[in-house]
């Protein structure tokens, strides 16, 4: 029997729709959904070669028990696995008090899958040690939104690049990270040739080859740009006055600091040239539009939620925030990042942009839920749970839908952590991912095509997700397996309300509960169902009951979800990064993604066609810092600093400047004898968002001559 489901795109935050074919519970083709409204049927290499990761010849299963001294693995029921699962997480629990199991999940996660997941841990067990993936990825994002607007609540939509006249992309790479966003990028130029396109990025990346000013700033100087461009437009008269005056506040504590902020103080800190910074400045301040774009460059750094805050005030200071083809847009990496925020999958994060820190907030969902208390003291977030995992303070950690094991930073004491842990499970799509290695008991989910649930993209766009197959083997949906465990966990703990706490048996009753946490705040979504996501399509948040249409732009009055209503400028400086260049450890390495790969590989490594753009792990050098060191494209280096090392082709590559080197993230220990560049990533985090500085490395680099 033929169909056509409709569904998304696994990848990135994008959240392309895709309409999946199939014949006789088979894939027969992919295409891209053209009734969508983030790609109108477009799709990137990963999207259209979705259908070629059916193949289950990598998959995980059957769920089973490991014996993690020789790797051996034994099939088990899932009501063993479970039994077994809920055993120990309750002697644990018993023991030693519920801080001392953790959960790690993900972004990729459904926000079905995100609800009971944080239900499980913060209402039944009482504890906020449930942390995920998000906090390498969006929380600066997160924090920065926050202490600047309000909430988390990315303002624009896509529909705001074709309509912008200035574009300020800034620690991103659209090109490669969220192809269908640049394809909008050369829309707008192909329809505008008057659109001016700014890139600060450390490396020409290939989003910088449609720049029409490429900033190649130094490593985390971002702030002193910000606030460079911001001496320049105070000084040019380009702040629109009246906007601030009436929306915002703090603006006079941020102006007086960057007096010290010239174009050519900022061109020493930045290296760059001061005419460069003025620039920017005044294609920003003086267009009609200007949006900008912004991921990991900004993000992924020890003063990450700084970063944030200093692009959003450009935005602030001019009024170029609430009206199309404006404001400051945080594109987001996964697909389902959104979700996990709106549905408080943080340790630090409570549902629907509650507050974990406020006592009515927390009592709130303590009476929704049905529980005696939701716990007050913030859960581990992921580099302190991992640390907390090898001193033993947490004991059981359960990993779902991510590969810690490569992606966190410092990979030896990540390892150790989990070498050490008294109780490692893993819910997993696929065999072998490098975090299966120390796991007690894996765990078989179901994977793209086979789940089902809603997802929310970079702009606040929510899209059902509609099962093509069945569960391959005996995997099961994520949302089941939480719902099966804490069933059984909370009997076992005896909770008086377990009857009531967990009752649901489809993606439905849970979506439902959800929806009903989200009334009367910022992102009210009691006007939407499952039926209404089908007959009207996906639609943006806010959605409150009786609305007709989610809203495509955010703080169009000027009013903003503060105490006072009005936005807030942040006093932030230039800082240095986590990890300094020294005589010792002279070169910069960079990290991050290319085209055709997503993250661990363990999807896109199993499509051939998606190893063409390069096929092993390289590290991209400046031909002078090869030179000094006496090596040539195809040799193999030594990359060490204090916390590890691996060895690497390098490869010469035009783009970037000396004393800076590019690695990607998605080699780890499936293809190289190291975790790849989280071997020497830094684990140091960001005051705010506690997001750990993954985008640079202090390291040595020398010729590795084998015997
Ligand atoms: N193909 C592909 N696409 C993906 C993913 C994937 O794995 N593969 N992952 C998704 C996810 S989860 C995420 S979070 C996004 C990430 O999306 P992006 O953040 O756009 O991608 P990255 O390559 O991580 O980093 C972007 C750029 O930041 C630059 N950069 C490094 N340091 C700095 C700095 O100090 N300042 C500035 N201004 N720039 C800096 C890097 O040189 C790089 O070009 O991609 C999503 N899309
Ligand atoms: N050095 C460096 N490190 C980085 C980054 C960087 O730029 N530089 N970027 C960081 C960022 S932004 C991110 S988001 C992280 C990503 O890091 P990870 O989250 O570790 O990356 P993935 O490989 O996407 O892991 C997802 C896992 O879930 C599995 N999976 C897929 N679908 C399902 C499902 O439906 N259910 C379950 N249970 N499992 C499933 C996949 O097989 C895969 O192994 O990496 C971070 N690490
Ligand atoms: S742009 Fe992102 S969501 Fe769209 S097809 Fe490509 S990877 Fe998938
Ligand atoms: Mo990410």
């Amino acid at each position: 029997m033929k169909s056509t489901v409709k569904s998304t795109c696994c990848y990135c935050g994008v959240g392309c729709g895709i309409l999946i074919e199939t014949e006789n519970k088979r894939i027969t083709g992919v295409r891209g959904d053209p009734d969508h409204p983030a790609n109108r049927g477009r799709l990137c290499t990963k999207g259209a070669t979705l259908d070629q990761t059916a193949p289950l010849t990598y998959r995980l299963l059957t769920p089973s028990k490991v014996l993690r001294s020789t790797g051996k693995r034994s099939q088990i029921s899932w009501d063993a696995a479970l039994d077994e699962a809920a055993t120990r997480f309750a002697e644990i629990i018993r023991a030693h008090g519920p801080d001392s199991v953790a959960f790690y999940i993900s972004g990729q996660l459904m926000t079905e899958d995100y609800y009971v997941f944080n239900k499980l841990a913060k209402g039944l067990i009482g504890t906020n040690n449930v942390d995920t993936n998000s906090r390498l990825c969006m929380s600066s994002a997160v924090a920065g939104y926050k202490q600047t607007l309000g909430v988390d609540a990315p303002p624009c939509s896509y529909a705001d690049i074709l309509q912008a006249k200035v574009i300020f992309i800034a620690g991103a790479n659209p090109a490669v990270a969220h192809p269908i966003v640049f394809r909008y990028i050369e829309d707008a130029r192909a329809a505008n040739p008057d659109l001016k396109i700014i890139v600060a990025d450390p490396r020409r990346s290939e989003s910088a080859e449609i720049a029409d000013l490429h900033l190649p700033i130094k490593p985390g100087s971002d702030i002193a740009l910000f606030n460079g461009m911001l001496h320049v437009l105070i000084n040019e008269g380009l702040v629109d006055r009246a906007y601030v005056e009436a929306h915002t506040s703090g603006f006079d504590a941020l102006a007086d600091i960057v007096k010290n902020y010239s174009p050519e103080q900022v061109a020493a800190l930045c290296g760059i040239p001061a005419e460069a910074i003025v620039q920017a400045a005044r294609w920003f301040g003086a267009s009609e539009a200007s949006l900008s774009l912004y991921c990991q460059g900004l993000i992924q750094s020890a003063h990450g939620t700084h970063n944030n805050a200093g692009i959003i005030h450009l935005h602030l200071a001019t009024g170029q925030i609430g009206k199309p083809g404006a404001g400051p847009f945080s594109l987001t990496g996964q697909p389902n990042a959104m979700g996990g925020r709106e549905v408080g999958g943080l340790s630090n994060l409570m549902s629907a942009h509650r507050d974990l820190a406020n006592p009515a907030h927390r009592a709130e969902m303590a009476r929704f839920w049905g529980v005696p208390f939701v716990p007050a003291n913030p859960g581990k977030s992921a580099v302190d749970l991992f640390k907390a995992l090898k001193t033993g303070e947490i004991k059981a950690v359960w990993i779902a839908c991510t590969n810690p094991a490569q992606s966190l930073p410092n990979q030896a004491e990540v390892r150790a952590a989990l070498q050490t842990a008294e109780y490692v499970m893993l819910q997993e799509a696929y065999a072998n991912t490098d975090t299966a290695a120390y796991a007690d008991l894996l765990l078989p989910a179901t994977g793209w095509a086979e789940k089902h649930g809603t997802v929310t993209n970079s702009e606040r766009c929510i899209t059902r997700v509609v099962s093509a197959l069945p569960a391959p083997g005996e995997a099961r949906h994520d949302w089941e397996i939480v719902v099966d465990f804490a069933q059984r966990l909370g009997k076992k703990l005896q909770h008086p309300n377990i009857d009531n706490l967990f009752p649901y048996s489809d993606a439905e009753s849970i979506f439902n509960e959800h929806r009903e946490s989200t009334r009367g705040r910022d992102l009210d979504i009691t006007g939407l169902s499952y039926a209404k996501l089908e007959s009207l399509g996906p639609q943006q948040w806010p959605f409150p009951e009786g609305a007709t249409r989610g809203k495509t732009r955010l703080y169009e009055e000027g009013i903003f979800p503060t105490a006072d209503g009005k936005a807030r400028f942040v006093a932030v400086e230039h800082l240095p990064t986590a990890d300094s260049t020294t005589p010792e450890l002279p070169i910069s390495l960079l990290s991050g993604r290319m085209r055709d790969h997503w993250h661990g590989m363990s999807r896109t490594g199993t499509v051939p066609r998606l190893f063409n753009l390069e096929d092993e792990p390289l590290l991209a050098m400046h031909p002078c810092d090869m030179r000094h060191r006496n090596l040539e494209s195809g040799d193999l280096a030594r990359v060490a600093n204090a916390r590890g090392e691996m060895t690497v082709r390098v490869a010469e590559r035009p783009g970037l400047q000396r004393g800076r080197a590019w690695m990607p993230m998605h080699w780890g220990s499936q293809f190289m004898n190291s975790p790849g560049a989280n071997a020497v990533a830094s684990d140091a985090t960001d005051p705010y968002s506690l997001q750990p500085e993954l985008k640079h490395a202090a390291v040595q680099i020398s010729k590795c001559t084998l015997p």
